[in-house]
């Protein structure tokens, strides 16, 4: 999944990709670099983020849908807001990305079950606004699977079966780099929920931390060494920016593993 933030202020690309035409040849660009998906955001959920209203994320988004969908390329929508996500799904979208797992707003879960669309269930504890203020977990992987389960179960009991689900700890969402680096240790256990497992580690904080890498846009390497680390715990869906690198070192990383 490759990451088109249309937004002023994302963490690491704010403002780069804010033109609709930029983002959309971003996307383009994206897809054909390897991407399966593009992931199309106009709010940050970047710590300390503030909500964007909902007509001015549709003015920013719905362009760029549009256009990547049109071109058949598959997009999800990074939003917490059911009627963005309607008008995205209208407008070609086929996936909900939502880093509340479809708890923001409780309509979302029956449009995603009556569209027929996917969703990408992301954990985070509290809102950006707050959540890296003390984060507290007993055991961050087993309450982070347990809330998972539960959305899960929340999700088929609307009708959208684990078929149409990813599930997505929420690295950087709500944690410290303590509770990061567990959960990925602990990604294993998140395979018993039945979905596809989800991770977005690209660029994020946390990794910078390990390496001193203060710069969001230099941070691939630690992107990669994460993501791959990821993978062999079982993810299959990384959301990364630098997508081109990533599909060149999954090259390997599958050679690697058919042997
Ligand atoms: N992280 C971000 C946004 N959406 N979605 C999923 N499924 N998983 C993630 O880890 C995730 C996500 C935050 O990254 P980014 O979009 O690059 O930055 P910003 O929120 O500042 O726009």
């Amino acid at each position: 999944m490759g990451v088109v933030n249309v937004t002023p202020d994302s963490f690491s690309d704010g403002g780069d990709w804010f033109d609709p035409d930029a983002a959309i040849g971003r996307g383009r660009a994206l897809a054909a670099a390897g991407a399966d998906i593009v992931d199309v955001g106009g709010e940050s959920t970047r710590p300390g983020a503030v909500e964007v209203e909902e007509a001015e994320e549709c003015r920013r988004i719905l362009p760029v849908v549009a256009a990547l969908a049109g071109d058949g390329i598959p997009v999800s929508v990074d939003t917490r807001h059911v009627r963005v996500l309607r008008a995205a799904l209208d407008a070609g979208g086929s996936i909900a990305n939502d880093v509340s797992a479809l708890t923001a707003d409780p309509a979302s879960l029956s449009l995603v079950a009556g569209t027929g669309a996917s969703a990408v269930l992301v954990h985070m504890q509290g809102r950006p606004e707050s959540m890296q203020d003390d984060p507290h977990y007993e055991d961050v992987v087993e309450d982070v699977f347990a809330f998972l389960a539960g959305r899960v179960e929340a999700c088929r009991a609307a009708g959208i079966g684990p078929e149409r689900l990813a599930v997505d700890p929420g690295y950087g969402f709500g944690k410290t780099l303590e509770h990061n680096l567990a959960l990925l240790r602990g990604l294993e256990r998140f395979q018993a929920l039945g979905c596809t497992v989800a991770i977005g580690v690209s660029r994020k904080a946390s990794l910078g931390r390990l390496s001193g890498e203060a710069d969001p846009k230099r941070r691939f390497p630690e992107s990669l060494a994460a993501g791959l680390f990821a993978l062999d715990r079982g993810v299959r869906l990384l959301r990364v920016h630098d997508v081109g690198e990533t599909r060149r070192a999954l090259a390997v990383w599958q050679a690697l593993r058919h042997v």
